[in-house]
């Protein structure tokens, strides 16, 4: 059995795509971000960085005591690697996978994330930030689509953990002023990934986890999330 600590974010989307595709049993515990349940000890001793995604395993492959990981790629290579799915075993496009996984945690995952937050969430409009962040939104974009001319998936034929770590940060795509009608190679693989049976099982667990998602933050969400204390 799998703890998945967890938000209904695109890093958390992340891995209940995983496990649904690989049909592993998991339990969530969520982790109110708008609440501070990133600081609590507990999770920390889990999560030393205060950020969900993170897993426990209570069954790991050698049977010993559970395993705790963070950091949503370390996760999607360790769920890869342990059930032998969604990670080609042949090094040439194993590598590839690799490649492209990591381009999302390293590039992707956070430029997007400025994105977000200079666009929806800063208190203040600051334009040059804006304008930064959207166009870096545009250019990864356009690696992207040009990455899936002619693949189905980012490492080929087949739909990969590192299809499962990009695609999550597609989904917001409008709010990061995107038009996918600009990139026709994204459009057909978003497509082809949003109506595979798990994606719609995963994406069903958003608001059940939280009620509140998709209305604007809080004051006192806006504190957890942006005002982190520096110790
Ligand atoms: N590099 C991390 C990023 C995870 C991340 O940014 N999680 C955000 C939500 S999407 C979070 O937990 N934020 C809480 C905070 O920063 O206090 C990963 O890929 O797992």
């Amino acid at each position: 059995m799998i703890d998945l600590y967890y938000w209904p974010t695109p890093n958390g989307h992340k891995i209940t795509l995983f496990l649904e595709e690989a049909g592993l049993e998991y339990t969530i515990k969520p982790v109110d971000i708008g609440k501070g349940d990133q600081f609590a000890a507990e999770f920390l001793a889990i999560s030393p960085n205060n950020k969900m995604p993170a897993i426990v395993d209570h069954a790991p492959a050698d049977g010993g005591a559970p395993v705790s990981v963070f950091e949503s790629g370390a996760i999607l290579l360790y769920l890869a690697e342990k059930t032998g799915r969604f990670l080609p075993s042949a090094a040439r496009t194993r590598v590839e996978a690799l490649e492209w996984l990591f381009w999302q945690v390293g590039g992707l995952g956070p430029m997007l994330g400025q994105n977000h937050h200079f666009n929806q969430y800063a208190p203040e409009k600051i334009p040059y930030a804006m304008d930064r962040y959207t166009n870096e939104t545009r250019r990864l974009y356009g690696v992207l689509d040009k990455r899936l001319d002619g693949r189905a998936f980012l490492a080929g034929d087949d739909y990969s953990i590192a299809d499962m770590a990009a695609y999550p940060w597609i989904v917001p795509h409008a709010k990061q002023k995107m038009d996918l009608v600009d990139f026709p190679n994204v459009q057909r693989w978003f497509d082809a990934i949003s109506t595979r049976e798990a994606t719609v099982k995963a994406y069903a667990l958003g608001p059940q986890v939280n009620p509140a998602l998709g209305q604007p933050l809080t004051e006192e969400q806006r504190k957890h999330m942006f005002g982190q204390p520096v110790k």
